[in-house]
């Protein structure tokens, strides 16, 4: 058994609000913590593993990138079926690799799986067929944003899919009020109260930079992909599918 709890980490008034960080006191709190935070990730996750089953190519390797506790690695797995690929899923927080492990143990699937405690930006992704970044990028550098899609979009097959789910922000100011005040009342709904709502805000301020779906969708583009579209939005979540 893995201990699961409640998040109420930022449900007490906080003298100081530090900058998040993936701990072993979120990865404890996670599975709640993600599901009443993000609109659309428990639609997400299923679907994760039907892209993977229509672009796995036998023979080959398929990566989940911030795999955290491998909620989309297990997605994967079950979408891989008979296609003797390899599955690589890494996470630079320890925390959620040991975690992650555990449910790994627990879960049927045949495909074995390759857990790296490791930066995705030092890792070589090669012979790939499908990548998953679930909620991960964002949390990279925007500096190193480009980087780390050329490398994925260079160790891709001809035909390979990245899945690419993010946090976006609108320029329209109009847009961007309405969708956050949406995301806002997703949170409200799902019982955090407006001190955890802020509290949480002023830890990601500096850790999770959004972009625009047009930002991404170019970027995807001049890194080396033919076809970046939306398959997925609620609110100010989208996810992105890329053909290389
Ligand atoms: C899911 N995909 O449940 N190298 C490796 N891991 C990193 C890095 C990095 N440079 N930066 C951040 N991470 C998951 C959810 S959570 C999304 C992904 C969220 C990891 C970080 O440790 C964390 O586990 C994960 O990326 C982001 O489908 O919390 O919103």
């Amino acid at each position: 058994m893995v201990d699961q709890q409640p998040d109420n980490i930022y449900a007490s008034p906080l003298d100081r609000v530090t900058d998040f960080a993936f701990d072993d006191a979120v990865a404890r709190v996670f599975p709640d913590m993600i599901q009443r935070s993000v609109p659309g990730y428990t639609t997400i996750i299923p679907m994760i593993g039907l892209i993977t089953e229509r672009y796995a190519k036998p023979d080959t390797n398929c990566y989940d990138l911030g795999c955290s506790l491998g909620a989309s690695t297990l997605a994967m797995r079950h979408g891989l079926k008979n296609t003797q690929c390899k599955l690589v899923a890494i996470d630079n927080s320890e925390a959620m690799i040991k975690r992650c492990e555990h449910y790994i143990e627990l879960d049927n699937g045949a495909t074995p799986v390759d857990l790296r405690c490791d930066d995705i930006r030092n890792i070589t992704i090669e012979n790939a067929s499908v990548v998953t970044l679930n909620f991960t990028l964002q949390f990279i550098r925007q500096a190193d944003r480009p980087k780390m899609l050329k490398s994925i979009a260079n160790g891709l097959r001809k035909g390979g899919a990245l899945i690419l789910s993010e946090k976006v922000h609108f320029s329209p100011t109009a847009e961007q009020e309405a969708l956050e005040a949406l995301h806002y009342d997703f949170k409200r709904a799902n019982g955090y109260s407006d001190l955890e709502i802020s509290q949480k805000r002023s830890a990601l301020e500096q850790v999770l930079i959004p972009e625009t779906i047009e930002e991404h969708k170019q970027r995807l583009l001049d890194s080396g992909f033919s076809e970046a579209l939306v398959w997925y939005q609620c609110f100010n979540f989208v996810s992105f599918l890329a053909i290389k």
